[in-house]
């Protein structure tokens, strides 16, 4: 400890603040406003925001908002009027930022956006925005299917699962495999909803397709793999076989997916990390010391088919 530090330490004991209190007040404090725990991807990632934190000696504010934009804007100016010295968030939704990013920068704390992107033009509102390339992650699943479908004859009817309405990684994933996709007329997306990325409504969502167009689905497009995992459910229900007689799609890369894989259920799945606990917190660090962080930090990652999935498994760290 600096000799500084310890004088500061030392006078606010002697101003009559215990001593654990003295250390609390001098570790850096985040805030972070996560979306909900509407996936396993979720889980992850608040897995290891929690993990990091800890390990960084950062004192973390946690607040889930169930995935509602109101619940996270609340948190967001709590944590402004706690003072908290940054504030990470992932937008559960890409619009409707402006006012509360705007009375961040004004109290002076610096924003910076974790896994979700905002649709803002003033990009002087976050210091950072880190994560993965959704668009990209989209055309990832589009090549695979023209790769695995180019002998196929005749029209590839194709259901699409649509993540959360207007969030980013829902917009993104769809652009990125439509423009891959758009390139041979025999893809038809014939209906596409949203399953708001969790199982339950891509079960329900599923079950609906099935019921409208039947035998006539040939591929199933899920922008995450809990709504896959929920879609295989409602196939397998209506006595189809996922995986064979509708091959499915789907983005993440969490151990449900690979057990699905595993089990023959699921074709391919795009990988999507949420461990980006590490990078954020090496980012809180460097704020705090006063160094300039890249505007934008692309996560890496692949993408797992069946046939892979087994030897990968053990590989897996969420
Ligand atoms: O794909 C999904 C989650 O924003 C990348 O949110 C994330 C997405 C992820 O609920 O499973």
């Amino acid at each position: 400890m600096s000799t500084q530090r310890r004088t500061v330490l030392a006078a606010l004991v002697a101003a009559g603040l215990p001593l654990h209190k003295a250390f609390a007040a001098d570790k850096i404090v985040l805030g972070f406003a996560q979306v909900g725990a509407e996936s396993e991807w979720r889980a992850a990632n608040t897995q290891s925001v929690k993990d990091s934190a800890k390990e960084a000696g950062i004192d973390l504010k946690f607040a889930d908002a169930q995935q509602k934009q109101e619940n996270q804007i609340k948190a967001i100016r709590a944590f402004i009027a706690q003072k908290v010295d940054v504030i990470a968030f992932s937008p559960v939704v890409a619009s409707g930022w402006g006012p509360v990013l705007r009375e961040a920068k004004a109290a002076k704390i610096p924003v910076i956006l974790s896994d979700r992107s905002v649709d803002e033009k003033d990009d002087s509102l976050w210091v950072s925005f880190m994560g993965s390339d959704f668009t990209e992650e989209g055309r990832r699943a589009g090549r695979w299917l023209v790769e695995k479908m180019k002998d196929a004859k005749g029209t590839v009817n194709i259901v699409e699962l649509q993540g959360t309405t207007g969030s980013a990684p829902a917009i993104e994933r769809k652009k990125g495999f439509e423009e891959v996709i758009s390139k041979d007329p025999k893809y038809k997306i014939i209906r596409s909803q949203t399953g708001d990325f969790t199982r339950a409504k891509g079960k329900e969502v599923m079950e609906a397709f099935l019921k409208a167009e039947g035998k006539k689905i040939n591929v199933l497009y899920a922008h995450n793999d809990d709504m896959a995992i929920g879609a295989i459910q409602a196939i397998e229900e209506a006595g189809m076989k996922p995986a064979k007689d509708i091959t499915i799609i789907s983005i993440d890369g969490v151990k449900g997916a690979f057990e699905a894989m595993i089990a023959g259920k699921l074709n391919v799945s795009v990988e999507c990390s949420p461990l980006l606990g590490p990078q954020l917190m090496q980012a809180v660090k460097d704020l705090k010391a006063g160094k300039t962080l890249p505007k934008r930090i692309v996560t890496q990652e692949g993408v797992f088919p069946m046939e892979v999935a087994a030897k990968e498994f053990p590989n897996r760290k969420y």
